[in-house]
């Protein structure tokens, strides 16, 4: 049984009393407010950001309990420049927060408003540590990329996502890739972003965090997400704990938490 979840009980306010990082003034999510977010342009758009994913490189998907993830091989992937500067990160994997409905779901929110989800690609350190439990240390040991999703067409390549996942519905399970999907395709067609320091936005909630969160939504049907909320947080085998929501995977997101004196930068439109 895992020791923290998103229900009540166990929830987003209860994590600090097993996870002392959860208390921290670098926390994340946090809500963009847009008219005081600082335009940087010659420290941010001086240095492009970059990436390169082969779609080789999606090897696992896997439900944890608490969302579904893509873990990947790392070979071959990139992601530089923008605010990580010259250091070079590496994907480790990717992975989906969601609601119950399409009006909630994304962790970070913009003036208030929260998107149906948000896709987060989780990057580790590669210039300066040897392993991502070593950089999921360091306060400038993970970069992750944040993409809103908003409710529209269906996604192509989020779709080969939604087809597997009914061989992992429930926790535990494992399905391995056999036709190439490619995160690159995940993100939006508009390389204008917001960038701030802050942290894993579940537990151990690690200061660690290097955000980078893509103005721009990719949109995904209403069913897709709906394949993604028959997930369960349950074992095959294990009783459905049944509370409610027959021990569905919604509302995996973390509310959004002080920004304080963290400055939030843009750059592009
Ligand atoms: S997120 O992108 O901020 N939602 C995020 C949250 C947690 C992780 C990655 C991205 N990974 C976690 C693992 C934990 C591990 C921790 C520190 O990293 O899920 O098992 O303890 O290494
Ligand atoms: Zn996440």
């Amino acid at each position: 049984k895992s020791e923290w979840d998103y229900s009540v009980q166990n929830g987003p306010s209860t994590w600090v009393s097993k996870f002392p990082m959860a208390a921290g003034s670098r926390q994340s999510p946090v809500n963009i407010e847009t008219d005081r977010v600082e335009s940087d342009h010659e420290a941010l758009s001086s240095k492009p950001l970059r990436w390169k994913y082969p779609a080789t490189a999606s090897r696992k998907l896997v439900n944890p309990g608490y969302c579904w993830r893509m873990d990947t091989n790392g070979e071959g992937t990139f992601l530089s420049g923008g605010p990580l500067m010259d250091d070079v990160y590496k994907l480790e994997q990717y992975h989906c927060h969601w609601g119950c409905s399409d009006s909630r779901g994304s962790e970070h929110t913009v003036n208030g408003q929260a998107f149906a989800g948000e896709l987060h690609l989780v990057h580790w350190n590669t210039s300066k540590y040897n392993t991502f439990a070593e950089a999921a240390k360091a306060s400038d040991g993970l970069a992750v990329l944040g993409v809103f999703l908003k409710v529209g067409k269906t996604h192509d390549e989020m779709e080969k996502i939604a087809r597997l996942l009914p061989y992992v519905s429930h926790k535990g399970e494992v399905v391995e890739i056999a036709e190439p999907i490619d995160p690159s395709k995940l993100l939006p067609d508009d390389n204008g972003y917001w960038t701030y320091l802050g942290s894993l936005t579940t537990p151990p909630c690690n200061e660690s965090v290097t955000w980078i969160l893509f103005k721009k939504c990719i949109e995904v049907s209403h069913h897709q997400l709906n394949i993604f909320r028959n997930l369960r947080k349950f074992s095959r085998g294990e009783e459905c704990p049944c509370h409610e929501n027959h021990g569905a995977v919604i509302n995996n997101f973390r509310p959004p938490m002080p920004l304080g004196n963290r400055v939030l930068r843009e750059c592009g439109s």
